[in-house]
């Protein structure tokens, strides 16, 4: 492949010693002298090991990729990447990598099919299923990132169907519906430029995305009080300012009584909610009996811990925050996720941080052209009633069109649902029950994959498609709102080195073609990008030498012009639309469904993320499986005088029962973690026999614990709502 674009640098290399020794024909020092003297070709991209996609710059040292490192150009990366990033890199390589399309011929057995088998196949299938059942008996589930999103819907809608998913409700669904239905949406949090940071379950050190990270560690240097409420003490409550342990599925709560104390003592701000709010008198009467002392009762957290984070808040607005958090805490957790989330979106809005320097920020995006609808026509988005029940008025009108995977495996079941498209995505795995998600899927009579590794989901597919490894592809450029907002895409770094994968936007097409719809697609990659850039003074060709840059993006509207994306075009903290559809129109106290109270030896099990993997998609790294070898981290914590009443020591077995199951682990001895609470690191208990890496490593699932459930608001998977019992093996 001609690399052209490419800046090429020339290392000469010194040859370490003059012995050369011969190994079955293969000189290592003739080689080394070889590679060292090699060009190196360094070629602009985007990282994959995780949804963030960071901007990256891979080097190729004999047509082979060597090293990443962070693109300086990038929103995210800012000139750094995290571990897994080079552990990715591996997946380019993987010899059990999806090589060639595969036809399910038995339980777990596959054979080895040609693309227009495959195609054509599966169109003829889906063509069938959409005559006899219609469109809304097929959906689409993907991790939400450009071109999986933008070919994939375009492909749905142009068939009719409207039920298209991500991931998102087994993340942060929860927050986002709290959120929107408050204060518009979701903004990024000013960290480094606050004088007060309240996180309620989040762990930047865990969940990384780098630019995010980058300021949390600017507001560890600087004078930021950092306070980090959370069941285990996670990377950052280490080195916060404050380490508060709370009871899970409790938060609620704390920031309800916080919220109330705020009211009491006069310290909200006054001027925001009588101009930007609507609801607030509705609001404070509703959480008037919330006192300290009722939530200390419930969390855990001391009545004098919450009246000192009210204090704090109140005398540092509007340069202080609440976290909005991501997939912890009020992500997608428990049944009162939801309610948890609008609480905490209507604390910040009694102290009015929004837009506000070191508060809550609303980022302009970068602005991207688009295709001439003329010349491309685009298919309208389906109006019929979406198969997962979302904008369903007796089913989940609020939830968002993130979808609603695990509540369609039931309909699956159930046989009023009959297709599925999955790509860069492993739900099977990723939530609750995993034998509901299983059933469901296998009960399916169109499934297909689209991957790189052979995942749970694959696993039980009819058609897995292998998709071309992000290093061997382009995609569509996208454009990253924030403090240094950027547009980037992914280039080409290195040919295909598995010949029979293909891109998805390739695949998409070829399913296009067969299925009538290709008038949705008779634009190239090429013609769709440099209609995105159009914008912009720099033409494609230009911009695959650069990959990332910065861009002007109009600044933040202050806060006295700016409008709410809400029904009343103000802050809400009274929901009319809440209201209208059953639920309460202000935020107030909701249990967990497992409740508050612990019964004698019961203990709430929680799941978080580790800075070295990404959910599933990492678990097979050989590199990465071995920090966590090296670290022994794949335990499940338990707090030191818990263990010691149970006389269970550091490393010892133990059983993890629960109504669903009874699975063993081994036992971390620690002080970092709630009394009553486990904590089993996420990502580990591959079900897959190909990740023979993976399956080496000795752990448990907390989806293999927690029983299916859909929360009423926004219909999320609720994924620590269980108690489990601990015993000695
Ligand atoms: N290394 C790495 N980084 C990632 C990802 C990854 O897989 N690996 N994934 C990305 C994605 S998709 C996401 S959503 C983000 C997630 O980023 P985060 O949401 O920050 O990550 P989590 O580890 O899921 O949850 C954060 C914390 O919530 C705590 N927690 C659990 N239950 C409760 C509770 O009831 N109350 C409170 N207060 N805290 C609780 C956990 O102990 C954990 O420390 O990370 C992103 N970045
Ligand atoms: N127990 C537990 N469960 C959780 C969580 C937890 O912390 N603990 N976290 C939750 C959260 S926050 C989230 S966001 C979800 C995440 O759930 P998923 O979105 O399912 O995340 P991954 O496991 O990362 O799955 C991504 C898949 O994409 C594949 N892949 C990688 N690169 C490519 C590519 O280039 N093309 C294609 N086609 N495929 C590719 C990988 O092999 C992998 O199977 O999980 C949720 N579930
Ligand atoms: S946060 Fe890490 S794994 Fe995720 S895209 Fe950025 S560098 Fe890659
Ligand atoms: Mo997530």
């Amino acid at each position: 492949m001609k690399l052209t674009r490419r800046k090429l640098i020339k290392k000469s290399g010194q040859i370490a010693g003059a012995l050369a020794l011969s190994l079955k024909g293969f000189n290592f020092f003739d080689w080394s002298a070889d590679a060292q003297e090699a060009d190196i070709e360094k070629a602009p991209t985007l990282c994959n090991t995780c949804g963030s996609q960071c901007g990256a710059w891979a080097y190729v040292k004999n047509g082979r990729i060597w090293k990443v490192e962070g693109h300086e150009d990038h929103a995210w990366s800012m000139g750094k990447l995290c571990a897994r990033s080079h552990g990715g890199l591996r997946w380019v390589y993987d010899p059990d990598r999806i090589k060639q399309p595969l036809k399910r011929v038995g339980e777990g057995e596959f054979e080895p099919i040609s693309w227009d088998q495959a195609l054509n196949e599966i169109s003829e299938k889906l063509e069938h299923i959409i005559n006899e059942y219609g469109p809304q008996a097929v959906g689409y589930g993907h991790y939400p990132r450009s071109t999986g999103t933008f070919y994939g819907n375009r492909f749905m809608y142009a068939l009719g169907v409207s039920t298209v998913c991500t991931h998102l409700t087994s993340c942060s669904a929860a927050r986002n519906t709290g959120f929107l239905y408050s204060m518009g949406g979701v903004p990024q949090a000013d960290i480094s430029k606050s004088k007060y940071v309240l996180m309620i379950g989040r762990n930047h050190g865990g969940g990384i995305k780098t630019g995010y990270m980058k300021k949390v560690s600017e507001a560890i240097a600087g004078d930021t009080k950092i306070v980090c409420v959370d069941p285990r003490q996670n990377d950052i409550a280490k080195l916060a300012d404050k380490w508060v342990p709370i009871m899970p599925g409790t938060d609620l709560a704390m920031v309800l009584a916080i919220s109330n104390e705020i009211i009491q003592n006069g310290w909200y701000d006054e001027k925001f909610v009588n101009e930007h709010a609507v609801g607030f008198e509705e609001y404070a009467e509703n959480i008037k009996e919330y006192t300290p002392e009722w939530a200390e009762d419930i969390s855990d957290v001391p009545a004098d811990t919450i009246r000192e984070m009210a204090k704090d808040l109140g005398e540092n607005r509007p340069h202080a925050l609440v976290h909005p958090s991501w997939g912890g805490a009020f992500g997608a957790l428990y049944a009162n996720s939801d309610e948890t989330a609008r609480a905490v979106s209507c604390l910040n809005g009694l102290i009015g941080n929004i837009n506000q320097e070191g508060g809550l920020i609303f980022y302009n995006s970068p602005e991207l052209g688009s295709l001439d609808e003329s010349q491309h026509p685009v298919p309208e988005e389906p109006q019929t009633r979406r198969a997962d029940g979302v904008g369903v008025i007796d089913e989940y009108p609020l939830a968002g069109n993130y979808g609603l995977p695990h509540y369609l495996m039931e309909k699956a079941k159930a046989g009023t649902f009959r297709s599925m498209f999955i790509r860069h995505h492993n739900p099977v795995r990723n939530f609750p029950d995993y034998e509901h998600m299983a059933e469901g899927f296998k009960s399916l009579d169109l499934s297909v994959v689209f991957e790189i590794n052979m995942t749970e989901t694959a696993m039980l597919a009819d058609y897995i498609l292998p998709e071309c490894s992000f290093m061997e592809r382009e995609e569509m450029i996208n454009g990253i709102p924030g403090p240094r907002p950027s547009i980037s895409m992914r280039t080409k770094v290195i040919p295909k080195v598995y010949e029979q994968t293909r891109s998805f936007d390739e695949i998409i097409v070829g399913l296009a073609e067969r299925l009538g719809i290709g008038q949705y697609f008779n634009f190239t990659l090429d013609d769709l990008n440099r209609a995105l850039l159009k914008p912009y003074d720099i033409t494609l060709e230009e911009f695959k030498e650069i990959g990332s840059m910065t861009v002007e993006v109009e600044k933040p509207t202050s806060l006295d012009q700016f409008e709410f994306n809400t029904r009343s075009r103000q802050f809400e903290f009274y929901s009319e639309l809440y209201e209208h559809v059953g639920q309460p129109g202000v935020v107030g106290w909701q249990e967990p469904e497992i409740g508050v109270e612990l019964k004698e030896d019961e203990f709430k099990l929680i799941t978080g993320k580790e800075g070295f993997h990404s959910h599933t998609a990492t678990a097979n790294i050989d590199i990465l499986a071995q920090i966590t070898k090296d670290y022994d981290t794949n335990r499940l914590w338990m707090n030191k005088a818990t263990a010691d009443k149970k006389g269970i020591k550091d490393g010892d077995r133990v059983k993890v029962i629960s109504p669903l199951k009874t699975q063993e682990a081994r036992i971390k001895v620690t002080q970092r973690v709630h009394p009553g609470t486990v904590f089993m690191p996420s990502g580990y208990g591959n079900k897959t026999p190909y990740y023979e890496k993976s399956n080496e490593i000795d752990a448990i699932n907390t989806n293999d614990l927690v029983p299916y459930r859909v929360a009423e608001i926004s219909g999320h998977a609720m994924r620590q709502e269980v108690l489990v019992k601990i015993e000695k093996v």
